[in-house]
């Protein structure tokens, strides 16, 4: 890249840099999770988080990211700027510590929510490390200084200056390493996706997302919302098509030491619960003290603003949380200068000062609001009540159920072609659509570890039903009893009789509209199942690429073109290509070698964040609301026309 060679006062530190960037290099997947899609737009995330740091500290309105051909990104921001002083330890430019030198984060100076991202301002060097291309603008209000990196963070020259402003900003483009990743393609809306979210948490900040690839589109998104959650849980509800219960919805905010918490919520005519929480603006997939602190508050007031005004009577008994959360989409943030993230995936907030802090906040608060709008009040308390009375028949129905014996493991349901392995670690149940492609399943299956179980009947709308309405449902029942685990509240995954739960369906929009439904049932009532990672989709090949005994099984039309050339003939005689439309067009060897043989098949983890897009995806294309519809179908044209709806 770079002409001239090594100036020789870099050669010590450049070395140094290399080996320490090279970590990063060798284990992707510790700094940034996954080298797949995920890890790729992580990259984006990262360097955002640095410039919303600043807008935390009051010194940045403007974010931009923009997205350019040859798969590189530029992200900027009209803050101080990166300080460029020489460091004092180092001998070079702070930005350039901050660029090559691991672990140079823990950012300079202090004061302020240093809080954004998972990385804390370590991300810098990570990205630089995984890029063949990165090049750093700060202007400070007299000078525009300029670097350039290249392999992973090598560079020929230090910082300098290349011009006069009066502006001042950071300025970061960077281009992925395609040997690192497995796929350099940015999404346009899984970064508007998350921009917006920042947005919401930002109140005030103005994100920029521009599309410049010559096959972009020219997209645009200037997001700015001065309401910050309230417009987050408007949103939320506008493109659900959601009928809310009232108007408004009610924002609480609130400050103890270090601490702020706000909250914003919304009850709607579902049966559904959206609560969604943040630590310093990083989404706590697992919850944590803060939601903990929101959630006791939420059923206590309830409660005692129903025995207060004799809603609830001396022998009713009192709401749950399940109760008092149906039909709520809330957004809990709070902001903290030092968070600690445990559990699983780090996605639990631990800090435990600040459950209090939000249970005390919410009580005061929430109670008030109630009492100065009593008829909200009895809107919400009358759900939770309708909610408690259905949930109450479901007790009925599933106890009924046992004593039937139908959702008791003793008795399996009759389609299940069952395993003679009983142990789950090893075991694997797959769910398949169709009894004739159930009949290939059971046939090319491996019968000690490998279960079937054929769905058949009417598939219940998860989307609109109670969990009363599972039990008793002839498509959903069998799976229940097949796991063995129970539902809803009563799940228990150490009676899990399955390790691995594999959802094996066409390729087709009726496939994709099963595993968006079973997603979505798993999401809703077996959560947990999802979240501890059994949940699977199966993946069946596409096409069959056979000349004479060669036989290629393709999965993408990319697989099938190579293999249709790999098989070519010398006298240039075609292989024959069949698409398979469906499991059933395949026999059971067929089927057993490609999609159930583990040395073979492929097998996609669902996580909870696959699921809940399932959920979204099932909410938008099977609500009641048809505007919203329309709008997604459009939305998501590319997506629609995959799925051939
Ligand atoms: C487009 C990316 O990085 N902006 C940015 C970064 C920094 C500062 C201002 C800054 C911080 C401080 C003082 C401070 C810094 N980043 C790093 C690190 N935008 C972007 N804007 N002066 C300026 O925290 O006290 C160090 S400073 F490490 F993340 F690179």
């Amino acid at each position: 890249m770079q002409e001239n060679r090594t100036a020789p006062a870099y050669d010590e530190s450049q070395i140094q840099v290399l080996e320490g960037l090279e970590a990063v290099r060798k284990r992707p997947g510790m700094y940034i999770g996954t080298t797949g899609p995920r890890g790729l737009h992580h990259l984006v995330y990262e360097i955002v988080d640095n410039a919303i740091d600043e807008a935390l500290a009051g010194y940045c309105d403007r974010i931009t990211v923009e997205l350019l051909p040859d798969d590189a990104v530029v992200v900027s921001d009209n803050g101080r700027g990166i300080p460029v002083g020489i460091h004092p330890t180092e001998g070079i430019s702070a930005a350039t510590v901050a660029y090559t030198i691991l672990h140079a984060g823990g950012k300079f100076g202090g004061g302020g929510y240093k809080v954004s991202g998972g990385l804390h301002g370590v991300g810098a060097s990570v990205v630089n490390a995984l890029s063949t291309y990165l090049e750093l603008t700060v202007r400070d209000g007299e000078h525009i200084h300029f670097q350039k990196f290249h392999d992973g963070g090598a560079y020929e020259e230090p910082m300098r200056v290349i011009g006069d402003t009066t502006e001042r900003g950071t300025t970061v483009l960077f281009r992925p390493d395609g040997s690192i990743f497995e796929e350099t393609r940015f999404d346009y809306d899984t970064l508007l996706t998350r921009l917006r979210e920042q947005a919401f948490l930002n109140a005030g900040v103005r994100f920029i997302l521009v599309d410049r690839r010559e096959d972009g589109g020219g997209r645009k998104d200037d997001l700015c919302y001065e309401g910050g959650l309230r417009s987050f849980v408007e949103f939320i509800h506008e493109r659900k098509g959601a009928a809310v219960l009232h108007p408004e919805p009610i924002c609480f905010s609130g400050q103890e030491g270090d601490i702020i918490a706000d909250i914003a919520m919304q009850y709607n005519d579902s049966y559904n619960e959206l609560v969604l929480s943040f630590a310093n603006n990083i989404h706590t997939q697992e919850g944590g003290t803060h939601e903990t602190g929101f959630k006791n508050a939420l059923t206590r007031v309830f409660n005692d603003y129903g025995r207060r005004f004799n809603i609830l009577k001396e022998k009713d008994k009192n709401l749950s949380g399940d109760d008092v959360r149906e039909g709520l989409t809330a957004i809990i943030s709070v902001k903290l200068t030092e968070c600690e993230f445990e559990g699983q995936t780090k996605g639990k907030l631990g800090n435990t000062e600040v459950r209090p802090l939000v249970e005390k906040m919410v009580t005061e608060k929430l109670t008030n609001y109630l009492e100065e709008n009593p008829a909200v009040a009895r809107a919400v308390f009358d759900k939770a009540l309708q909610a408690q009375r259905a949930r109450e028949a479901a007790r009925k129905a599933r106890e009924e159920t046992r004593r039937k014996s139908a959702l008791d493991s003793a008795t399996m349901p009759g389609k299940l072609a069952d395993c003679s392995e009983r142990n789950p670690e090893i075991t694997e149940l797959f769910i398949v659509e169709g009894d004739s492609a159930g009949g290939s399943a059971k046939e090319g299956r491996d019968r000690r570890y490998q279960a079937i179980l054929p769905l058949w009947g009417k598939m219940l709308n998860v989307e609109k039903a109670r969990l009363d309405k599972v039990y008793g449902n002839d498509k959903l029942t069998p799976v229940v009893t097949a796991l063995g685990c129970g539902i809803g509240e009563d799940i228990d995954l150490s009676k899990l009789r399955y390790g691995k739960v594999i959802v094996m369906a066409d390729a087709d929009v009726d496939g994709a509209h099963i595993c968006t439904l079973m997603l979505t049932f798993f999401y809703r009532f077996m959560r947990p199942l999802v979240e501890q990672g059994h949940v699977y989709l199966a993946q069946p090949p596409l096409y069959k690429v056979s000349r004479g005994k060669q036989v290629r099984y393709a999965y993408t039309d990319e697989e099938r073109d190579k293999y249709m050339a790999e098989l070519t003939g010398e006298k240039g005689t075609k292989p024959a290509v069949q698409r398979y439309k469906g499991l059933g067009e395949m026999n059971p060897e067929q089927l057993g070698e490609t999609t159930m043989d583990p040395n073979n098949r492929t097998i996609i983890r669902v996580d909870v964040a696959d699921a809940a897009a399932a959920d979204e995806i099932l909410t938008v294309l099977m609500g009641d609301k048809v505007e919203p519809r329309r709008r997604f179908i459009e939305e998501n044209a590319r997506y629609a026309t995959d799925l051939d709806i």
